[in-house]
């Protein structure tokens, strides 16, 4: 089946920022949409976003030039690709910018593409999207469990240093964890409301609670309080708050070596730590994952790479994974990222950004590759909710 047409358009994320939005047609007249999301804490080899950078408009943050890029540049060559070959199409983007951090096209303009691509060769193929990326990643599809970011900090919102506190049901079938995570949020917020007053029921950028002036011990003791089957998961985002060889690590400097003692010291039904350090520091990666309980995750570290995650696995800095589309570019080089996750045997875990659309499509790759989690934020929000509606769908869809 052929493509009839491809547009573009700038549309607005869940920040009030300008983003990128791709049409897809085919010549049955079915047609797909793919919303490019964005994040806030990037990690430094992430692949880069392009921008206008004409300060009038969006504070230079437009993506006017991407949308001429693919009208007037790259849609009539990539027309002629027939759908339903995914590393041909990326392969013809690669040609247009081979360069590692996508600097001439962005990985924006190439994700929104790519991305695309996929779905109209999903429904060409008269596929549900997870069967598609099952069948075209050779990996087995299941239900991940749902990583339910219930506390920003960070760079997300003003309170704790730490980026993401998340609660992970057991549970994978998303009628029975979606219903375990927003009774565990109500319970929550009444918790938090009495420790730290109304005002931290406030949310952040991935619809979590903000706590003010809270210690971190404390919210981990308050989650912990909470009845039912759940494990607790940390995005600390370390690079956040790493200045001059230290962790600025509430209100004091701290080395790697004290950072790491308290992520030992509070592991109490810890599932998984995310960029426990920040990520030049494999080391300390590496010291963490051989003495925890839990899982050592990187994101900033691996920045959805192949080579990277490959590397970091095989010095065991790592037993997980973040795999986020827009840090690498195409669906193909985020699924060369996965299989490297697989063949590491390391743990996956499909990610929304801070900065997100309506599009779900993380739903669908989340399942198709068999991930062992998805973080999709909190289960408010409208760009959030829409992946969690999308995990429903999916079980009813028979996975
Ligand atoms: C992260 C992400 C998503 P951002 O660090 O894992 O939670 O944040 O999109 O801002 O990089
Ligand atoms: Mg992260």
């Amino acid at each position: 089946m052929k493509i009839t047409d491809i547009k573009a358009r700038e549309i607005l994320d869940s920040r009030g920022n300008p983003t990128l939005e791709v049409s897809m047609m085919n010549d049955k007249g079915q047609s797909v949409v793919f919303g490019v999301p964005s994040g806030a804490s990037t990690g430094e080899k992430e692949a880069l976003e392009r921008r206008d950078g004409d300060i009038n408009r969006y504070n230079g943050m437009g993506v006017k030039n991407c949308v001429d890029e693919i009208e007037n540049n790259l849609k009539e060559g990539l027309m002629r690709i027939p759908l339903g070959d995914q590393s041909e199409f990326d392969g013809a983007l690669a040609t247009f910018d081979p360069s590692e951090k996508k600097e001439k096209l962005g990985a924006n303009t190439m994700l929104g593409l790519s991305g695309a691509y996929l779905k109209l060769s999903a429904l060409s193929s008269g596929q549900k999207l997870w069967q598609y990326i099952s069948e075209i990643s050779k990996s087995g599809p299941s239900l991940p469990r749902i990583y339910a970011n219930l506390i920003n900090g960070g760079k997300h919102a003003p309170g704790l240093d730490i980026q993401e506190v998340m609660v992970v049901p057991k549970e994978t079938r998303p009628s029975v964890a979606v219903e375990q995570i927003v009774s565990f949020r109500r319970e929550l917020a009444k918790k938090l409301s009495e420790e730290y007053g109304e005002s931290s029921l406030l949310i952040g950028d991935e619809g979590g609670f903000v706590p003010q002036n809270a210690r971190h011990a404390k919210v981990l003791a308050i989650f912990s309080s909470i009845e039912g089957d759940f494990e607790i998961a940390l995005d600390v985002a370390a690079s956040s708050f790493y200045e001059n060889g230290k962790y600025h690590f509430e209100g004091k400097d701290v080395t790697a070596e004290e950072l790491g003692g308290w992520y030992q010291a509070n592991s109490n039904n810890i599932l998984s730590v995310e960029d426990p350090f920040e990520e030049h520091d494999s080391e300390s990666f590496a010291n963490l994952a051989s003495n925890a309980s839990f899982f050592v995750i990187g994101d900033d570290l691996t920045v959805t790479s192949a080579t990277l995650i490959d590397e970091f696995a095989t010095k065991s800095a790592i037993s997980g994974v973040i795999i986020k589309p827009n840090q690498i570019g195409t669906i193909s080089e985020t699924l060369a990222a996965v299989a490297a996750a697989q063949a590491s045997d390391v743990k996956i875990i499909v990610s929304h950004r801070s900065g997100e659309t309506n599009d779900d499509f993380i739903a669908d790759l989340a399942c198709g590759i068999g991930a062992f989690g998805i973080k999709i934020g909190a289960p408010v929000r409208g760009e959030r909710v829409a992946k969690y509606n999308r995990l429903l769908q999916i079980e009813k869809e028979g996975l």
